[in-house]
C-alpha cells in the first residue's frame, strides 16, 4: 500500500499508548480522519509485533517506528521481521551511515530519519540532515523531517525530490496543525494530540478539517 496513494487528510495517527485495547480501539475511531497508523516501541513491546498485523485491518498503510540503529545485519534482520509481521514501512535511523540504510532498504520500504524534533536533535543530528536526505533519494521510500523546525522540511524537500516527508512534532511538541505541510511536507504525524484528547475521533477529524481549511495538501 502506496502511502501517496493513499492521501486524504494529509494525517498520520502515532499510536504511542501501551495498551494494546486501547490502541485498537483509538485507531478504530481515529480512522476516518487519517490516512496512515504509525506505531513502535510502547504498543510493539507491551503488546507485541502481532499487534502490527492486527492495525492493518483497519485497511491503512502501518509503519513501525523503530527507528532501527544497528549495523547492517541486525538492522536488516529487524526490519524484516516488521514486515513479515505486517508493517508496510519501517522507520529506520539514517545518522548510522549509508551501509545501514542500504541494507534495510533491501527488504523494507525504509523511512529515514533525517533530523528530529526535539531540541537536542541540534547537537548533533540536525547538522548531517542534509546528507542524510541526499543518501536517502538513492534508497529510501521517504524521510521523517521535524515539523518544529519547517526550514529544515523546506531546504531537505529540493533534495528528496517527489519522496514523501513525513513529519512530527505537530502540536504537542508546538508545530501549529498545516506548518509541516506548508513547508513541503506530505503527512503531519499526531500522537497526544490525538490519542490523549477525551475523544480521539473528534480530535483526528478537528486536525483533518483544519488541513482541509488550510488547502494546504
Ligand atoms: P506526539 O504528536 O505525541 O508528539 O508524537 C510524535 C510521534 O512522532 C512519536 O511517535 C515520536 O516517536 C515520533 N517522532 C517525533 O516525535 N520526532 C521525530 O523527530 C521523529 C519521530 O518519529
Amino acid at each position: 500500500m502506496d502511502l501517496l496513494d493513499v492521501r486524504r487528510s494529509g494525517v498520520i495517527l502515532a499510536l504511542d499508548v501501551t495498551d494494546r485495547e486501547r490502541g485498537l480501539e483509538i485507531a478504530e475511531a481515529a480512522s476516518p480522519h487519517i490516512d496512515a497508523v504509525k506505531t513502535g516501541y510502547p504498543l510493539i513491546l507491551s503488546a507485541g509485533l502481532d499487534v502490527l498485523s492486527e492495525l492493518k485491518r483497519l485497511g491503512k498503510p502501518v509503519i513501525a517506528d523503530l527507528k532501527v540503529a544497528d549495523v547492517p545485519h541486525v538492522s536488516a534482520g529487524i526490519c524484516r521481521l516488521a514486515v513479515e509481521a505486517g508493517a508496510d514501512y519501517v522507520i529506520v535511523q539514517g545518522f548510522l551511515g549509508r551501509d545501514v540504510v542500504e541494507a534495510c532498504s533491501e527488504v523494507a520500504r525504509v523511512f529515514v530519519v533525517a533530523d528530529m524534533s526535539h531540541p537536542g536533535a541540534e547537537d548533533y543530528l540536525s547538522g548531517h540532515s542534509r546528507e542524510i536526505a541526499e543518501h536517502a533519494r538513492g534508497f529510501a521510500a521517504g524521510i521523517v523531517a521535524p515539523a518544529t523546525r519547517p526550514q529544515t522540511i523546506k531546504t531537505l524537500r529540493p533534495i528528496v525530490g517527489d519522496l514523501p516527508i513525513i513529519s512530527p512534532g505537530v502540536k504537542a511538541q508546538g508545530a501549529a496543525v498545516g506548518s509541516a505541510l506548508s513547508a513541503g511536507a506530505d503527512f503531519e504525524i499526531v500522537g497526544r494530540a490525538i490519542y490523549n484528547a477525551p475523544e480521539p475521533d473528534k480530535a483526528a477529524e478537528e486536525i483533518a478539517a483544519r488541513i482541509k481549511e488550510l488547502n494546504v495538501l
